[in-house]
């Protein structure tokens, strides 16, 4: 369906090449954490409110902007390359163009099967997206994908449009996770509704899971007996979900209100909580429900106050070898990356990146276990060992 012509700015891209480039130094920031000499390179400011990010390859990347632009982004050209999604995207409020996430190889792939979440894809690969789907003037959230091809997007497919339409422009969800099963895992947040996240018949405060073409798989929870997609429920706004294949384990982090941010680990079936079980409190200052009851799942971590919890991965990569096995959040409102040892008991926690003063929207791994991040203000940054 679409081809080079939907390339906005494929001529435009030689002439952004200068502006894009950058000064010899484009290091932002240096720093230590547990041992670890770091610095922050500006690979890019000239994307607008990106959302979500993944890798073709340790230098090839694709952004998804809340507008409902995909964005191309080659870090050691220069080159930027951006199209319209052709979704009916609401990108009002919290909504729009979403999470992006390439799917791994095929199972059938030996060769492949060590491969973790995070490392480099080549070409043909199917890309998935999330995105609050525009009906009058409701929307919910969506998944759907494309196929990657030679620089182009091709047959663009609709997977599933959950059942959380509101008025609302809040509380969308919403990334997404693959298992090395077949299967794909999307969040979708109370949507403003938070009584709703406690009703199985519905995907609204749901994780939910689907085959990779977005079928319901039958040994799903509530294919019976509620909505069938569901995989997890009670939640608030998931925003962060990782697949970790080293314990082959889906993790979830997730928005309070005031307080109460939460890492939960995901089980299918279980209910995490929301709005009946949560630390935080109402922006105006009353509890809400109460702090534990015992047919819900507790977090493994909550951050009181909030630090507004965008994106979630854990650490399993050979560049930073003292921060193994750490749950890393990027942070809105707190403004940092957020790094917890949840093999300590209490959780023990790191904030790195306060210096930047920026809001941070999402992070992923390239190849050698360097952490790309987006902010909101359009920056792409790489957190890599100092030399
Ligand atoms: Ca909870």
């Amino acid at each position: 369906m679409l081809s080079t012509k939907f390339w906005i700015g494929l001529t435009t891209a030689t002439a952004l090449s200068s502006q894009l480039a950058l000064a010899a130094d484009n290091i932002i920031l240096r720093a230590e954490l547990l041992g670890e000499a770091f610095q922050v390179e500006q690979l890019s400011n000239e994307l607008r409110s990106p959302w979500g990010l993944d890798l073709i390859s340790d230098h090839q990347l694709l952004i998804s902007e809340k507008s409902g632009h995909l964005v191309w982004l080659d870090i050691e050209q220069q080159q930027l390359l951006r199209q319209a999604v052709p979704f009916e995207i609401n990108s009002s409020g919290q909504g729009g163009l979403l999470d992006i996430k390439i799917a791994p190889a095929s199972s059938g792939s030996s060769d492949r099967s060590t491969s973790s979440d995070e490392s480099s894809r080549s070409d043909g690969s199917w890309v998935y997206l999330t995105y609050s789907k525009a009906q009058g003037r409701q929307a919910a959230t969506a998944l759907g994908r494309f196929q990657w091809l030679n620089h182009q997007a091709s047959d663009w497919q609709e997977l599933w449009v959950s059942d959380s339409w509101q008025n609302s422009g809040q509380h969308f969800g919403s990334r997404i996770a693959f298992d090395q099963q077949g299967h794909v895992f999307f969040s979708v947040g109370d949507r403003g509704d938070r009584d709703q996240s406690q009703n199985v018949s519905n995907a609204i405060g749901g994780i939910l899971r689907l085959t990779l073409d977005g079928q319901v798989p039958q040994d799903n929870p509530f294919v019976d007996s509620g909505y069938p997609a569901l995989w997890s429920y009670g939640h608030r706004n998931p925003q962060g979900l990782f697949f970790d294949h080293t314990t082959n384990s889906l993790w979830s982090n997730e928005h309070g209100p005031r307080g109460g941010d939460e890492i939960n680990l995901i089980q299918p079936g279980a209910n995490y909580g929301w709005p009946r079980v949560t630390t935080g409190r109402e922006y105006w200052g009353p509890r809400i429900g109460t702090t534990s009851l015992p047919s819900m799942v507790d977090p493994l971590h909550d951050w009181t106050p909030s630090i507004a919890p965008s994106s979630l991965l854990i650490y399993r990569q050979p560049a930073f070898a003292n921060w193994q096995s750490l749950f890393i959040s990027t942070a809105l409102a707190g403004q940092h990356l957020n790094l917890v040892d949840l093999r300590q008991r209490p959780a023990v926690e790191y904030r790195i990146l306060t210096e930047l003063n920026e809001r941070l929207r999402a992070a992923r791994l390239d190849s050698e276990g360097r952490i790309l991040i987006l902010t909101d203000s359009g920056r792409l940054l790489r957190v890599s060992p100092a030399p």
